[in-house]
């Protein structure tokens, strides 16, 4: 069951300059950030709320480490913006197995690392109305040494 927004990705050409603006802007620091070298980028993710299911909701600024890249042929095309959603789910692999039986392509034959040690996969923009949709499953909490 899908039970939360987790991420809203956003393309952008320098991500220094796009995590200052949203901090000058609206406020929003930091939280996480890494180079996910599958995906062939470097990502920040600013924390909006946390959410019901314990879970959280971010924003993931993406800036492109290859030409190769999803990301950077998605730039080069069409200028910075909203590059995907995504909605959380304790259960990607069941999710995906649901959605894909109701005819929608998913991407990958199995989830794939994501941010913080998440698993994700997508769903294909064009079975999806136009929009790139991705399934997170966050990495479970790590209880507190005794
Ligand atoms: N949103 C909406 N439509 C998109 C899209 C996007 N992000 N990316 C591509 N499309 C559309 C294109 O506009 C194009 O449509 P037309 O044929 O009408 O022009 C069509 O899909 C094919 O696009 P393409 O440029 O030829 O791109 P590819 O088919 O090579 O790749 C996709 C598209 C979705 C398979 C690829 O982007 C993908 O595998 N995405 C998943 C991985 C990813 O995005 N990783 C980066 C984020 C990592 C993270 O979130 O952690
Ligand atoms: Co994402």
């Amino acid at each position: 069951m899908l039970t939360r927004i987790d991420h809203i990705g956003i393309a952008c050409f320098d991500l220094d300059k796009t995590v200052e603006f949203y901090r000058a802007t609206y406020g929003f620091e930091v939280f996480h950030s890494e180079v996910n070298e599958e995906q062939g980028v470097r990502e920040a993710m600013l924390k909006i709320n946390d959410t019901s299911d314990g879970g959280a909701s971010y924003l993931q600024l993406l800036e492109p480490t290859r030409e190769d890249s999803t990301v950077a042929k998605w730039l080069a095309k069409n200028g910075e913006g909203v590059h995907h959603i995504a909605f959380g789910t304790a259960d990607v692999d069941g999710d995906a197995a649901a959605i894909k039986d109701k005819g929608v392509r998913v991407l990958y034959e199995e989830p794939r690392r994501g941010s913080m040690g998440s698993r994700i996969t997508f769903l294909h923009p064009k079975d999806c109305h136009g929009v790139l949709t991705e399934l997170v499953t966050s990495a479970p909490v790590e209880s507190p040494e005794h």
